[in-house]
């Protein structure tokens, strides 16, 4: 998965800060009204659904004497594990060769027990017996054995037998030896495994595309290859796809520790957008929204997804012309498939029953050998989909006027023939409230000042994440300029933030 995770981190880092200082100085220590805990409201106690039969809660779809889930061990529960000091060195090899602590990961079950991190309300629901069956397609390259595997068995072990078709694993061109015959012996032994392998590197995007043309299931599934997928993990995917083809789902991405494969609990109320350089991003549901919501369990609509881990129903796939074949290796994909989503019909929800851990690595491993492929596919996205509004992203990122994408002719075809939505729909419809840029009008903006000390908050001139200092104001902005934007953040310019 493509997260620029530093920036991210940072940017988030200040986000949190931020928020902390305004719903501090906005609801002080009494609490305010914003995202309270939900009242218990079930949807889904039905016992049965008119089309999709008996409804069962996820752990009566199977028999648990056939879950295999290793309890106790190292890691168990997904506790970290840490790295005695004289191991140190085998934990820096394998940083250098995997981007994270494949050393710790090896010494963790492959099936081991990981905390249930959904909502209560998740537990209670009710699933549909008769649901779509999934291809899961997890597309490798050169990834350690134990962290891939256990992606592999998580999804076996918990997943209901009758709604998992096959898992797919594309194996784009990878020279390790325990990728090889190892790993074929070892995963003809668990079944259901179709191995597929590239005769030459074709990066993520053509591989994943391999990978869809090889299932068969009624839904194909990505996912990267270094996840965990949790307690009934797939119910909750399948459902939405099963009561309307053209929904596209991600699940909730809980978070994997690349040190000490701690695994923790996500914010499942978030939603993904983009900023005007085209670096993804997440905005949580906003505070009259989360009131709207009855159900804990309801699916979020959300604008952009991140782009490792989602669900679509196989033909609606095909119709919408699957992954752009004109994009190289990574970048971009999950922006062209989540306009099209939207703008052709269909649409791309946040599922928070579903949870699925993810692996952030420190870094990649490994090279490409196309250095501008990320802006040839960003210039593609551009030119096909956004119509007037590409100027927006040229303006923040003018490398992308001189790069060339290539072919767009089937692409725009593919639109036309789709009778799709303009960007402007997009914009105004799905991305309204999630979009951040200096076009965006500003609730407010200037110094932030006490009246009766005369003391401002100040970043002290500290990068994102830092911590806000209290000073005497001096009234010449810099430092001491804030905006409070129609997102209800509170933040620099972000600008001054890099972010
Ligand atoms: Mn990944």
């Amino acid at each position: 998965m493509r997260f620029k995770l530093k920036r991210t981190c940072k940017c988030l880092a200040l986000l949190v800060t931020c928020t902390v200082v305004y719903l501090f100085a906005n609801c002080g220590l009494n609490g305010c009204s914003g995202r309270s805990e939900y009242e218990l409201e079930p949807i889904h106690v039905a016992d049965t659904h008119p089309k999709l039969g008996q409804m069962l809660n996820v752990e009566d779809f199977w028999t648990p004497e056939k879950n295999k889930i290793v309890p106790n061990g190292p890691g168990s529960n997904g506790a970290p594990v840490e790295t005695e000091s004289e191991n140190q060195e085998a934990k820096d090899r394998a940083y250098s060769e995997y981007g994270f602590n494949q050393f710790i990961s090896d010494k963790i079950s492959l099936e081991r027990s990981i905390k249930d991190t959904r909502h209560s309300a998740c537990k209670e629901r009710k699933y549909p017996q008769n649901l779509p069956k999934a291809s899961v397609v997890i597309v490798f390259h050169n990834e350690g054995w134990s962290t891939l595997l256990r992606t592999v068995h998580s999804v076996i072990n918990r997943s209901p037998p009758h709604m998992l078709q096959e898992i797919v694993m594309v194996d784009d061109y990878s020279d390790k030896e325990h990728l090889k015959k190892r790993l074929d012996d070892y995963t003809k032994k668990l079944g259901k495994i179709k191995m597929v392998r590239t005769d030459e590197r074709v990066g993520l995007i053509k591989a994943r595309s391999i990978g869809a043309d090889n299932a068969v299931g009624d839904v194909v599934l990505f996912l990267d290859a270094h996840c965990e997928a949790n307690l009934g993990w797939l119910p909750p995917l399948l459902e939405r796809i099963a009561l309307d083809r053209r929904t596209a789902v991600c699940p909730t991405i809980d978070f994997i520790d690349h040190n000490t494969f701690e695994y923790k609990p996500m914010d499942p109320y978030i939603r993904g957008t983009f900023n005007w350089r085209f670096d993804y991003k997440e905005r949580p549901v906003r505070p009259e929204e989360m009131k709207k919501r009855k159900d804990p369990t309801q699916e979020v609509r959300s604008p952009v997804m991140a782009g490792g881990l989602f669900a679509i129903n196989r033909e609606f796939f095909k119709e919408l012309g699957q992954y752009d074949p004109g994009m190289f290796i990574w970048g971009g994909e999950q922006y062209e498939l989540s306009f099209k989503l939207w703008q052709c019909g269909g649409q791309l929800e946040n599922i928070p029953c579903s949870r699925v851990g993810h692996v952030y690595r420190h870094h990649v491993p490994y090279s490409y050998p196309k250095a501008d492929a990320t802006l040839i596919n960003f210039r593609r996205v551009a030119e096909v989909w956004m119509d007037e509004y590409k100027e927006w992203l040229y303006d923040k990122k003018p490398e992308l006027r001189n790069v060339d994408p290539g072919d767009i002719s089937d692409r725009i075809a593919l639109r036309k023939r789709l009778k799709c939505k303009s960007f402007k729909w997009y914009m105004e419809n799905v991305a309204n409230d999630t979009v951040r840029s200096i076009y965006e009008p500003l609730r407010a903006s200037g110094p932030v000042r006490n009246p009766s000390t005369n003391l401002c908050f100040d970043s002290m001139g500290r990068k994102a994440g830092g911590e806000l200092g209290l000073v005497t104001c001096h009234g010449l902005m810099g430092n001491q300029a804030f905006q409070f934007t129609f997102l209800d953040e509170f933040r620099q310019d972000e600008g001054l933030l890099g972010c």
